[in-house]
């Protein structure tokens, strides 16, 4: 029998910046999916890629001083780039497009050019309001408090002549398909869509632009080029090769089972994708799923704000697949979700650390104490077996209805509290008193550990699709052979041979210190952003201008240092004795402690001020300045005293 082909996909993401935490979900969860699906055997087609034109990445790429397309290469092939960090997060995508390539740039043109043969584009001119930042036209109404009403920053007026969608036609056919069918979910999403942007009424939407060249030219008008989002939204069908040669999958594939979009972009996904493909008479994507945020201190996280969560740094502390697991088993999928390193932290030691490295590590270590690892056959089952037993019988089941919901969450959570009770057992059945006898309940110890390795071995299947690496090594390590590792073997108990062979390995998943942890990664955090800041930064040279003669006024001196001392009860003061030349000793306090040790200025040629009015500084009197060189680096103040030549005698006039 033919397999089950089951498409999905993420967003193509802008390479606009580095990807952050937020980006990784959307891949992590899609990843999941496609995992999944592929262990339950279905033929999974798992598109992502990047989204590379637009007026953003022009700006940016000039600001740079390089072309736009080094700009994106830059981001998304360049070492450490957008591909670097799926092959990081062991994205088992199946193919990656780029609206760079060729193949798209010239199907997109196909593609306009037919919705323009057949009347759903025209040329008018555009009037309205334009968010540069998130490439979105919009009308005044609606505008949040005059503002972008996804990012909420300001708008532009923009005027000029361009094509236009016919997207009203299509109002009526994507409200049904929204209010009466499964096409949007969760299904809060679908309220929303139909009353901020449907009720209002659906206006024709403007899809060229003339301003900036960046983008897929609209071959039939020289100078326009086409709306990022018509250029973006079809990726998904291009990569499977609608309108071009270079991929041939379309029939296998399309339509999409299921789009993963993150909130803000679901509007696109829902109204302007169907009416798009209602336009050029195609099938549907059967689903599109709007998940939520993660939140960094309730707030978006963005480059702008400088809040951004580096996903290299959190994998490099703590593994790939830990990080992956924390992603999905902590926020529910179609909600916002706060990001912090304490639930981050807490999520690994509960439940990877406590609950299942723990069930995997003593259940190893007693089958290798008490048997050598290899379990006798012919141990037996007792009454108290049948409460885990039964939960792992049921599991299979009880997950697969979460997952087919895209409740990753749930799906965890069932496999987790069978993992409980599976710690619970050994409890339960004391396997250490167990085996102060081994002649008299040699069997039943024997029993109670192949419960647990049965257990292991069924929750480690289901727990494949989010930490692909570790469970290989659970099995490994709990004798599980390939038969065994299978979907089908998830609902039978038993797969394992009675005589099963264990191995125990190295703790998969070590407890973390949390406070020594909070307090590194406090620490890591304060050095990148003191690497963010600009290495050095000078003050801007003053405006005003002084007039000569009162510059001829100051009289700048060499001055030798006779003596210096730190002032009593101040941290900053330290205190000169000079030579200035006039055979008389000359007293300056300088609040320069922070930077010198005063014996190490003792014997130096410095400049000196030395007709200033002059003060007292905590009871003692300081008749001038010392001259010194001051800029910030990297946040902080440096100061440098001027030192002359010591062959200078005391008392020159620095002129
Ligand atoms: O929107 N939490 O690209 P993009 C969760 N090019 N998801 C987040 C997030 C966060 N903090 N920050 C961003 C685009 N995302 C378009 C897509 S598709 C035809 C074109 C998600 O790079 C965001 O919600 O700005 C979106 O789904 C995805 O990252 C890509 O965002």
């Amino acid at each position: 029998m033919d397999k089950k082909h089951f498409y999905i996909t993420t967003p193509i993401y802008y390479p606009s910046d580095k990807l952050h935490i937020g980006h990784t979900y959307c891949t992590v969860a899609t990843d999941a999916m496609a995992r999944y699906k592929r262990l339950t055997g279905c033929d999974v087609m798992f598109l992502t890629g990047t989204d590379e034109h637009g007026q953003k990445i022009e700006d940016k790429a000039k600001e740079a001083g390089v072309t736009p397309q080094q700009f994106v290469d830059n981001i998304v092939t360049a070492p450490g780039g957008i591909l670097d960090l799926w092959k990081l997060m062991n994205i088992s995508n199946d193919r990656f497009i780029r609206t760079t390539d060729g193949y798209h740039v010239a199907a997109i043109q196909k593609i306009f050019k037919k919705m323009y043969d057949n009347g759903d584009i025209y040329k008018g001119t555009y009037k309205g309001k334009y968010c540069k930042p998130c490439e979105s036209f919009w009308t005044e109404s609606q505008l949040k408090d005059g503002k972008c009403p996804d990012c909420g920053r300001e708008v532009q007026d923009a005027e000029e002549e361009a094509y236009f969608f016919r997207l009203s036609k299509y109002a009526d056919r994507v409200r049904d398909l929204l209010e009466n069918t499964d096409f949007l979910e969760p299904r809060s999403r679908v309220h929303e869509m139909v009353n901020n942007f449907i009720k209002p009424g659906l206006e024709d939407l403007c899809v060229s632009r003339t301003s900036f060249t960046w983008g897929v030219p609209v071959d039939f008008d020289p100078g326009h080029v086409v709306y990022v989002w018509i250029d973006a939204l079809f990726n998904y069908m291009t990569a499977l090769g609608y309108m071009n040669d270079e991929h041939d999958d379309l029939d296998q594939y399309w339509p999409a089972d299921v789009h993963f979009v993150g909130k803000e972009i679901v509007r696109f996904h829902s109204i302007i994708w169907p009416a798009m493909l209602m336009s050029m008479d195609l099938p549907l994507p059967k689903k599109v799923y709007g998940h939520g945020w993660l939140l960094l201190d309730g707030g978006k996280m963005s480059k702008s704000k400088g809040n951004v969560v580096d996903p290299v740094i959190l994998a490099g502390r703590y593994g790939v697949d830990a990080l992956r697991f924390f992603l999905l088993r902590t926020f529910p999928f179609g909600s916002d979700g706060n990001f912090s390193n304490e639930l981050l932290i807490q999520t690994i030691n509960t439940d990877l650390a406590n609950d299942l490295g723990n069930l995997v590590s003593r259940t190893t270590a007693m089958a290798e104490k008490y048997f050598a690892g290899k379990l006798p056959a012919g141990h037996q089952a007792a009454d108290l077996d049948a409460a885990l037993v039964d939960m792992v019988r049921g599991l299979r089941d009880r997950y697969e209805e979460q997952m087919e919901k895209f409740q990753f969450q749930n799906a965890l959570e069932e496999v987790f509290k069978t993992i409980q009770r599976a710690n619970k057992y050994i409890d339960e059945t004391g396997p250490w008193a167990l085996a102060k006898d081994m002649e008299a309940n040699g069997a039943r110890l024997a029993a109670v550990l192949y419960n647990l390795l049965e257990t292991v071995r069924v929750c480690t299947v289901l727990l494949l699709p989010f930490m692909p690496d570790s469970c290989e090594k659970i099995f490994e390590q709990t004798g599980a052979a390939a038969e065994a590792r299978t979907w089908d073997s998830a609902a039978r108990w038993g797969m394992l041979p009675a005589d099963v062979q264990v191995r125990k390995g190295e703790a998969l998943f070590p407890r973390i210190d949390m406070a020594k942890e909070l307090e590194e990664l406090e620490k890591a955090a304060e050095e990148a952003r003191r690497a963010a800041l600009p290495t050095v930064e000078i003050e801007p040279q003053s405006d005003e201008m002084v007039d000569f003669d009162t510059f001829c006024k100051s009289d700048f001196r060499a001055v030798k240092v006779k003596d210096c001392q730190r002032v009593k009860k101040s941290d900053k003061l330290l205190r000169f004795t000079l030579d200035d030349g006039t055979g008389t000793d000359r007293q300056i306090l300088s609040g320069i402690a922070k930077w010198y040790q005063p014996e190490d200025l003792i014997g130096r040629t410095l400049v000196a001020i030395v007709n200033l009015p002059p003060r007292k500084m905590m009871g003692l009197q300081s008749c001038g300045m010392l001259i010194s060189a001051v800029h910030t680096e990297r946040g902080e103040e440096c100061l440098h005293l001027i030192m002359v030549d010591d062959a200078i005698p005391a008392g020159a006039k620095l002129c």
